[in-house]
């Protein structure tokens, strides 16, 4: 099983600046500590980040026959793209959005998610951990789907 973790801008610079409000981890401690506990479950992970919009679009889109499930977060692009919420819409592969942050408790123009109704669930507030309880939440439901999907196979034959 295979997953895409897709990072928006501005994340690259995680344990470089406000490590008040985003916390001392980096972006690279934080994809380590993934792959170790998706290693222990038999799953591969790939890690994209960029600042720019359209190559996240671009992934998306990418995603499509190679991954199983996506965790993205869109960082300020959550606010503002509705070109991110369209591909996620159209690759309809089970997603997890994951903020750092609690968007809900912050200014107000970042208490809307405009990507968040093109995903399966949203986790906020947690701070780096919300990126393990997205795999563990997206583990299962790709195994879900998975054992469905050999039903119907079965069913069929
Ligand atoms: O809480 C989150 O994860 C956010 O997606 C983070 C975004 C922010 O725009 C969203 O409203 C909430 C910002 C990511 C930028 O991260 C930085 C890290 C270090 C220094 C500056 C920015």
């Amino acid at each position: 099983m295979k997953i895409a973790v897709i990072q928006g801008p501005n994340l690259n610079m995680l344990g470089v600046r406000e490590k008040n409000v985003y916390g001392p981890m980096t972006l690279e401690q934080i994809h380590e500590q993934m792959k170790s506990s998706a290693a222990q479950n038999g799953i591969e992970l790939e890690f994209f980040q960029s600042n720019l919009e359209g190559e996240i679009v671009d992934k998306i889109q990418e995603c499509l026959g190679e991954v199983q499930g996506i965790i993205i977060n869109p960082a300020a692009y959550t606010h503002t793209s509705i070109a991110i919420r369209d591909a996620l819409a159209a690759v309809a592969l089970p997603t997890v959005e994951v903020h750092i942050s609690n968007i809900y408790k912050r200014e107000e123009f970042r208490q809307k998610s405009i990507t968040a109704a093109s995903s399966t669930g949203v986790i906020a507030g947690f701070g780096p951990f919300g990126y393990h309880m997205a795999l563990i939440a997206l583990t299962q439901i790709c195994t879900e789907i998975k054992a469905i999907e050999e039903a119907q196979k079965n069913q069929a034959k």
